[in-house]
């Protein structure tokens, strides 16, 4: 059934490997914007491991071809087609020379090679490639790469692709070159190349072994001013991955540029890193706390792609997750160790929040829809649309679990064992999988089911106390819960769960672990029980009094925790749990049971009303001098509209905002001295500094003043919000100040003081694209109210002379920030924004498939929601499905509609 209706599915079972394979590449461009000559001569050989074909199948998308020769002699049997170029009955062994034509100019999808700014970039993952020449576009078909670019001089100074410069010279006609040489066999996805006028902030390092490294930062020449933070954060990560993992930068040279459209954040190209400009450009002027962060973070997850995902690749996409997984997992640590170092447990558990935080929210959610599918997919339409939450961060949770399991040293034995097996090839997830388990002795079989099975786990905990024994039993069982049919086929049996817990003592200390059958407690007081079975008891002995358990603490397993604290219990762990991540966790569980509580109240017109207890539980983190204000800030930050509502029996963004909004008003007025004292203890004067402390002050203090913004009577939330507007000698401060007065005004249908401030932010920064991204996405995620709905300011500012519907971050800053961060204004009850939005994914589909199919996602969840939506969501998504040409859509929309 589902095969005849979706004819091109494409099945992990069905990998064989290519019946040819290439060795070398050899690629001259002649590039013109509109007519691109490529000359793409190959050494092609049979596949000794591979079935006989006596054809050579290439793909190729959206090419001219022009001819073919073999072993220098032309070749008639070569057929062009709507997927590549067929060539029958090809000898062994031979030398294969192809010309083909691109149209860089007109290319809108980004994909491939293209134009913008005028100047010349590519991008290949996944299968981008084929968009440039006909090729075994597979990543398990890899070559070395030379690489001659020839262009207009005075157009495009500079052509970069792939590893070392070998020569450059001019050319009759104004014309110049470039060869590159990248000596690293690698795949087709991770070619690049760039051509343009642009300069690089450079530096020289030596790395572990001594040797000279040129570094670069590529930009336009009027963003020279804001590389210098992408390039510390390059020096810092080719450090850190020498000290943590051993592993050393192998070319001469790294470059990064930035280019300003651009489907994601960034692509880790062998030696030539292509960024979206929003990872790479910063200033305090122009950058929050927040992009600083990101940046550190994208830069070096990228570079640490150089092992994981370049040196070692994946045999086939749905081994996706054994480079993207795993480069994540090595990015939060990263910026985990940038923060806190090996040993600040507060400073690290900020990130390690924040991370969790985003997986609850998103990964949590795409588990539950549609297109919820393994670590490791079974199949794709579009592997684009499978760059996802799952394969991600999902992917990440479940390498820190083998961290978890084995320990640091543990980890890296097995990191050093995969290097040394799989260095140089294209393998699997089990492939790694294996390395971890034979470097630590272990069998690793029951933890594939990570890697195969669907859904999120739900842990439910039981325990019993007794006095008379002294004993402490902990009963867990683990399943699914109520899944949707295909995802609950994938699943198999239980897992291998990491589960760490603590036991603490009425006087909120933790008490000692000893389990049965143990010697003595042990040193740590906090233990990683290794959860296997579908119910397990782990029973603790000698508990001289009644505990309260702390459990999955630093969130060991990307599982659901059911247990029934009591409003009390978890005051005090918020007080006192000595994991500062339960800590955290401990506030939200108290804020989300009464928030639900609440907007199932608001949905019912029943009046709201919080108890003071937990007022006060709010109050005991405010005014704690002892926590650091870092993690104040994420204490005292309720969760988001989004999480709450996918907690709903039937989601209900409408009662969530009143809900969440009647609680941040009291918080508000009950504790306003508190906040006003916070906001004046916690400002930063003097010259900007991007140290984690200082952001944290700004975080805390922003938080204040945007509780402020909520008060009944908001003047003076106003005044001082306008007045850190005008005062602001950063982003951070300024953006969170005029966000303050555009929520502050909502109440009252708009005010002066936000309509100025966002005039005066709008000619400052008219010439800084991506803080009119900030403007743009502002407007789009403000509080809105009755009178002026939000969608009409988004209506017309797409109208608005710097919207542009093809650059994606312009795209993403209005369209995506009012569809999936709105909630309360784009679930309008008269189903406005479903009419936006499908309007835009059909506009989008024509341009840029990519962003299309993840703005589609916006309503995958729709039969979630509350029966007065669901029926405007599904007639939106029958339009699209009905308007809708690209593959990338498609499979979004007919999987959503199912
Ligand atoms: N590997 C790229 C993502 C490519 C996405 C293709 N649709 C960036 C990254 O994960 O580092
Ligand atoms: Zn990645």
């Amino acid at each position: 059934m589902a095969d005849t209706a979706t004819p091109n599915v494409i099945r992990r079972a069905d990998y064989a490997p290519p019946a040819f394979l290439i060795d070398t590449v050899v690629l001259e461009f002649d590039l013109v914007p509109e007519r691109t000559v490529v000359r793409n001569t190959m050494r092609v050989r049979r596949n000794p491991d591979a079935s006989h074909a006596s054809n050579l199948e290439l793909m190729g998308e959206q090419l001219e071809f022009v001819s073919a020769a073999i072993d220098g002699a032309p070749f008639a049997n070569a057929h062009a087609h709507e997927h590549g170029l067929t060539l029958d009955n090809v000898p062994d062994n031979f030398e294969l020379t192809l010309t083909s034509l691109c149209n860089p100019a007109e290319n809108t999808t980004l994909s491939g090679l293209y134009v913008s700014g005028g100047n010349f970039f590519t991008q290949c993952e996944a299968e981008g490639f084929r968009r440039i020449t006909y090729f075994l576009d597979r990543p398990d078909v890899m070559a070395t790469y030379t690489v001659t670019l020839r262009a207009s001089k005075a157009d495009y100074p500079v052509l970069l692709s792939n590893g070392n410069l070998l020569e450059e010279g001019d050319l009759p006609d104004g014309r110049h070159f470039a060869r590159w040489e990248d000596p690293f066999r690698k795949p087709s996805y991770l070619f690049a190349l760039v051509a343009g006028k642009l300069v690089a902030l450079e530096e020289r390092v030596k790395s572990g072994s001594g040797k000279e490294k040129l570094l670069q930062v590529w930009v336009e020449p009027h963003d020279l001013d804001k590389t210098r933070h992408a390039m510390d954060s390059l020096i810092n990560s080719i450090r850190w991955d020498e000290e943590r993992f051993g592993l050393e930068l192998d070319l001469d040279r790294f470059m990064i540029v930035a280019v300003s459209d651009f489907n994601m954040g960034a692509m880790e190209n062998k030696g030539l890193n292509i960024f979206n400009t929003k990872y790479v450009l910063a200033n305090p002027e122009t950058a929050t706390d927040t992009d600083f962060a990101n940046i550190e973070a994208v830069v070096g997850h990228e570079y640490f792609h150089n092992w994981t995902g370049n040196r070692v690749t994946c045999r086939d996409w749905f081994q996706l997750s054994l480079k993207e997984g795993l480069t994540v997992f090595r990015d939060q640590e990263f910026s985990a160790d940038m923060a806190g170092g090996a040993t600040d447990e507060a400073a690290r558990a900020t990130k390690r929040i924040e991370d969790v935080r985003v997986l609850r929210q998103m990964q949590f959610a795409e588990d539950a829809g549609p297109m919820a599918h393994p670590v490791r997919p079974e199949s794709y339409v579009e592997i684009n649309n499978f760059y996802t939450m799952t394969v991600y961060e999902k992917g990440s949770e479940v390498v820190r679990m083998y961290q978890t399991l084995f320990g640091r040293d543990g980890f890296r034995k097995g990191m050093d064992l995969y290097f040394k097996r799989h260095d140089g090839q294209a393998v699997t997830c089990d492939d790694f999988r294996h390395a971890l388990a034979d470097a630590n002795g272990r069998d690793l079989a029951q933890f594939e089911r990570w890697y195969s099975q669907a859904g999120t786990p739900r842990v439910s905990v039981r325990t019993r106390y007794d006095a008379a024994q002294q004993r402490y039993s902990v009963t867990l069982t683990q399943g699914y819960g109520d899944t949707a049919p295909a995802t609950r086929e994938t699943q198999k049996g239980p897992l291998l769960i990491p589960f760490a817990i603590g036991l603490i003592g009425k006087d909120g200390t933790d008490l000692p672990l000893q389990l049965e059958g143990e010697a003595k407690a042990s040193a740590s007081t906090t233990r990683v029980l290794e959860f296997t079975q579908t119910e397990q008891t782990f029973t603790f002995v000698n508990v001289a009094q009644e505990p309260l358990p702390s459990l999955l603490r630093n969130f060991s397993a990307p599982v659901i925790v059911e247990y029934d604290y009591s409003a009390d219990q978890l005051a005090f762990l918020l007080a006192h749990d000595s994991d500062p991540f339960n800590r955290w966790e401990a506030g939200q569980r108290l804020a989300t049971r009464e928030l639900l509580t609440l907007a199932g109240r608001a949905a019912t017109g029943v009046p709201l009303q919080l108890d003071d207890s937990v007022v006060a539980a709010f109050a005991r983190v405010l005014t704690d001098e002892t926590l650091s204000p870092s993690f104040r800030e994420l204490a005292l930050m309720l969760p988001s509209e989004a999480y709450l509502a996918e907690q709903m029996a039937e989601s209900n963004p409408a009662a969530v905002h009143a809900a969440r909004q009647f609680v941040r008003k009291r918080l508000a007025n009950a504790l306003r001295k508190d906040w006003l004292a916070v906001y004046e203890k916690h400002r930063t004067p003097g010259a900007y500094e991007a140290t984690p402390e200082a952001s944290g002050h700004r975080a805390l203090k922003n938080l204040a003043l945007s509780y402020l913004a909520e008060l009944d009577d908001p003047a003076e939330a106003v005044r001082l919000a306008s007045a850190q507007y005008d005062a602001a000698n950063n982003m951070t401060d300024r953006s969170a100040a005029l966000s303050a007065l555009l929520n502050a005004s909502a109440a009252n249908g708009g005010s002066v003081a936000a309509q100025q401030a966002l005039d005066d932010f709008y000619r400052r920064f008219e010439k800084e694209p991506l803080v009119i991204d900030k403007w743009f996405a502002l407007q789009a995620t403000q509080r809105g109210s009755a009178q002026r709905p939000v969608i009409e300011i988004v209506r017309k500012l797409m109208t608005h002379p710097a919207f542009n519907l093809k650059n994606p971050n312009r795209a993403r800053s209005l369209i995506f920030s009012f569809c999936a961060a709105n909630p309360a204004q784009f679930h309008a009850e008269d189903g406005s924004g479903y009419a936006f939005w499908a309007d835009q994914v059909i506009a989008l589909d024509a341009i840029n498939p990519q962003v299309a199919a993840r703005l589609a996602r916006s309503l995958e969840l729709w039969r979630r929601f509350t029966p007065t939506l669901r029926d405007g969501m599904r007639a939106a998504l029958e339009k699209v499905a009905s308007q809708v040409k690209s593959r990338d859509v498609r499979e979004i929309v007919e999987k959503a509609l199912a």
